[in-house]
């Protein structure tokens, strides 16, 4: 059930309400309300989790594409509400990103304008989308005092909204994490006074070291670091950085990125483009393509005219297009994704009986249950589905078949954020043993738990209860114990061989004696019968020797 993890979204929530001052501020502006139903209505505000960015009310990864606007002191021609429509209805952005242009000093340029600004992000409101406030600059941290007093008005007025991100800076050149950190250190709370919204932070290297950051991360709930590429110029040794980011937990944004080369010209690097795309999409990474713009450079979308689409633009809108075919909140209805849907017990499902191999590995996948209760599958990333939402009393049932009573040692692939909890192992009403999960430190952070069990021979029903949750279990891997039967040694030389058969062959037609410990050898199947089956068997262990 999904009670565990909304738990520790509450608690977040609360830990970060106790970090603001007393006294919330009030806006007088005109209040802006969605007037469509899009992303943000559905997933609610985005929030870190472990190396993932889920929904206030989507407890699950949600990943969202879109568009970055151009400096806006350069094209300023676009930052009205006609390109966000534009943007949501045909190109079907779920995010926007506005790059209000502040120069190398850290100063908004002169031609900035905020009023256009506030323009475009009422209107993405309006579309019920996600809007990035960016403080587009190189140099930022040469003046923090002009970043602390623009957050701080922009969260006063807009940090309510679900819909809004704060990117305290859009790209840091060749300066050190602890001077972008520092600098940021000072404009968070400006923020956090009026907003537990999602924070974006630049990385050195024009935002490329994110792994820097994820050595030495901000000590705040709800902060992103930023990845950028242009896929003309970069590929596996960038995604490298990214993956050791991930892997140190640190969620990871790519708040702009390029089809074409880092100067911003060049053609549509289709091939690398795929391969950053797939990179994304596989680690749920959201995004935002440079840029709204049509100045005369490979990566504007727009051509001379204004209006019509570049390459890089009709290729941009065909892979926003695509997103739009699969995005959750598009096609799953809400009540589906709603907290805890599961009204009735248990829920079956049409599985194939698994055999388990009696002289090796055989793995099963947690999501093959025949039946359970109260659990849910979610994509992992691991590949496949994991079940999760995993609470005390919840259960997940197998169809498995053992060749012969043995002994397995089971290795659960199993991640818990907080807490963890305990399995217990059931076949036939008789528990069989008890594996406890430990904490990992995030739903997908997945390690492997070991538990030996002796399990009958035959069909049954493997049972996994929850004494306490709650954590997912992505797949569990039966190795046969020793590789080698734990019965059929009847005549208890220490070897499983031809002796035992002919032993047992007598046994059968009358011819020998068996005493009690012989005779649980030869029961392989473990059924209580001697019969001819437990001969079959154990001629199949022989030949497989
Ligand atoms: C580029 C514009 C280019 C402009 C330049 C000014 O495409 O026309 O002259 O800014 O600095 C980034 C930056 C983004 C760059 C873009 C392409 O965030 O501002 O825009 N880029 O060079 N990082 C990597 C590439």
């Amino acid at each position: 059930m999904k009670i565990q993890k909304a738990l520790s979204a509450v608690c977040a929530f609360v830990m970060s309400a106790v970090l603001l001052p007393q006294v919330l501020y009030v806006p007088e502006f005109s209040e802006v309300s969605a007037a469509e139903s899009g992303p943000v209505s559905y997933y609610g505000q985005l929030q870190t989790s472990g190396n993932k960015i889920i929904g206030s009310s989507y407890k699950e990864p949600v990943q969202v594409k879109g568009m970055s606007f151009f400096w806006s002191n350069w094209q300023g021609q676009y930052w009205n509400s006609g390109t966000v429509d534009r943007m949501v209805d045909e190109f079907k952005c779920e995010i926007l990103r506005c790059s209000l242009g502040v120069d190398d000093q850290g100063s908004i340029y002169n031609g900035g304008d905020v009023g256009a600004l506030r323009s475009v992000m009422d209107a993405a409101i309006a579309k019920d989308i996600y809007v990035i406030v960016d403080w587009h600059s190189h140099g930022a941290h040469n003046n923090t005092n002009a970043a602390k007093s623009f957050f701080s008005e922009i969260a006063r007025d807009y940090g309510k909204y679900d819909n809004v991100i704060f990117e305290l800076y859009n790209e840091p050149t060749m300066i050190s994490w602890s001077t972008v950190k520092g600098y940021a250190e000072q404009v968070i709370p400006e923020i956090r006074k009026y907003s537990d919204n999602l924070i974006l932070v630049g990385t050195p290297t024009w935002s490329q070291d994110v792994d820097a950051a994820a050595n030495d991360p901000i000590n705040d709930s709800n902060v992103a670091y930023v990845l950028h590429f242009y896929a003309g110029t970069h590929g596996g040794d960038l995604r490298g950085k990214g993956d050791a980011a991930l892997s140190k937990n640190a969620a990871v944004f790519v708040s702009e990125w390029g089809t074409v080369n880092a100067d911003g010209d060049g053609s549509v690097n289709v091939g690398s483009t795929e391969q950053w795309l797939s990179w994304m999409d596989s680690n749920k990474l959201s995004w935002c393509n440079w840029a709204i713009s049509n100045k005369a450079e490979g990566s504007s979308i727009f051509g001379g005219d204004g209006s019509s689409l570049t390459d890089a633009g009709n290729y941009l809108k065909k892979i926003l297009n695509a997103h739009a075919e699969n995005a959750v909140w598009r096609t799953v209805p809400k009540s589906e994704t709603d907290p805890d849907p599961h009204t009735s017990d248990p829920d079956p499902q049409n599985v194939e009986r698994l055999s388990l191999s009696d002289s090796g590995n055989t793995v099963l996948e947690a999501e093959n249950y025949t039946s359970m209760s109260g659990v849910e599958l979610e994509d992992c990333t691991q590949g496949g589905k994991n079940v999760g939402y995993i609470e005390s009393g919840d259960w997940m049932s197998y169809s498995i078949s053992v060749p012969q009573a043995m002994k397995y040692e089971l290795t659960v692939d199993a991640a818990s954020e907080s807490g963890g909890g305990q399995i217990a192992f059931s076949c036939g009403g008789n528990t069989l043993g008890t594996l406890d999960i430990p904490a990992t430190g995030g739903w997908q952070n997945w390690q492997q738990f070991k538990v030996t069990l002796e399990l009958p021979a035959g069909e049954s029903d493997l049972k996994l209860y929850t004494q306490q949750g709650g954590f997912n279990v992505d797949k569990i891997t039966f190795t046969a114990v020793g590789g080698q039967a734990s019965r059929g040694d009847i005549n208890r030389d220490g070897y499983v061989s031809a002796a035992d058969a002919v032993l047992l062959s007598r046994y059968l037609i009358g011819d020998a004696q068996l005493n009690s410990e012989q005779a649980e050898q030869a029961d392989l199947n473990d059924n209580q019968v001697i019969n001819a089956i437990d001969l079959t068997l154990l001629k199949r262990i022989l030949l497989r020797q």
